[in-house]
């Protein structure tokens, strides 16, 4: 026998204990697209404590539209172990480029992610930033409903040891710091803003502009070249991959 009420309690006790688990993390990351996806899974595979909060019902951000909907992206070799390493499959055409399934890649990111340990909640926007002693203390979040209809409700915080960016072309997170936390590590101290599509241009700087651009908080992913003023590129994504690793990396050894 099946009783509504008890599935309605089934799944408020264990969000809640699952929530009160998560007000404080090592790290969160605002975004599950290939980047934010990419930390979360080597974070959380290294015994850390990781939250990926995605604005979306669907995590993957703009991984499953391949270029124009047509499902399929580009990948350089210098990231192809980052496919590999979660069995997604990849063709090779010979002259430097693979392709993969843009749907796949999401499945297996984000299954890859989960499996890792990493908690996802979805259809959660982060909205603010907790500053404390000049630097990034955590998050405070609202359910994205509330933001789309503009109800006046007040959010809530979740504390973390490190904050990444993965917002993407919006960098919301570090946009946010910026007008609350001062000047960002960034050549004129404000949020840059992204520059002209340039893939080639583009794929390098995001792995070099992936860094701490206020202490406590990491920009990875396409928000890393939009703080910086670095391009947008295409459907190619082993930079987005090589930003989530880099991030990753650098988050553990501060942790350490
Ligand atoms: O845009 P997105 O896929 O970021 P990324 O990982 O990858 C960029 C590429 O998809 C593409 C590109 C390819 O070369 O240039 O654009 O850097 O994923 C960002 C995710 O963040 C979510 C958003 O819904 C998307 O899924 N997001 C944005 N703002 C917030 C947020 C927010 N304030 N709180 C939570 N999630």
């Amino acid at each position: 026998m099946i009783d509504d009420v008890q599935v309605t309690r089934k799944i408020f006790e264990r969000y809640s204990r699952e929530f009160l688990n998560m007000t404080q993390v090592d790290v969160v990351i605002a975004g599950a697209g290939p980047a934010g996806l990419t930390a979360a899974r080597i974070l959380a595979k290294a015994g850390k404590k990781v939250l990926l909060i995605e604005r979306k019902l669907a995590p993957g951000g703009g991984m499953w539209g391949g270029g124009m909907n047509y499902p399929v992206i580009v990948i350089q070799p210098e990231s192809k172990h980052l496919l590999d390493d979660i069995g997604i499959k990849s063709e090779d055409t010979g002259d430097g480029y693979y392709t993969a399934d843009s749907v796949e890649c999401v499945a297996k990111l984000l299954a890859s992610a989960i499996d890792a340990g990493a908690k996802v909640w979805n259809a959660v926007t982060v909205e603010d930033v907790m500053i404390r002693q000049d630097r990034i203390s955590g998050v405070v979040i609202n359910w994205t409903g509330v933001n789309l209809t503009k109800m006046h409700v007040d959010p809530l915080t979740i504390g973390a040891s490190y904050v990444i960016d993965g917002t993407g072309h919006d960098a919301s997170v570090c946009t946010v710091a910026r007008k609350k936390a001062g000047k960002l590590h960034t050549p004129s101290g404000e949020v840059e803003g992204e520059r002209s599509m340039w893939a080639e241009v583009g794929e390098q700087t995001v792995v070099e502009n992936t860094g701490e651009v206020y202490p406590g908080l990491v920009a990875i992913g396409m928000a890393a070249n939009a703080v910086m003023g670095a391009p947008r590129m295409g459907p190619i994504f082993g930079g987005m991959l090589l930003s989530g690793e880099k991030a990753a990396n650098l988050v553990l050894s501060k942790l350490k």
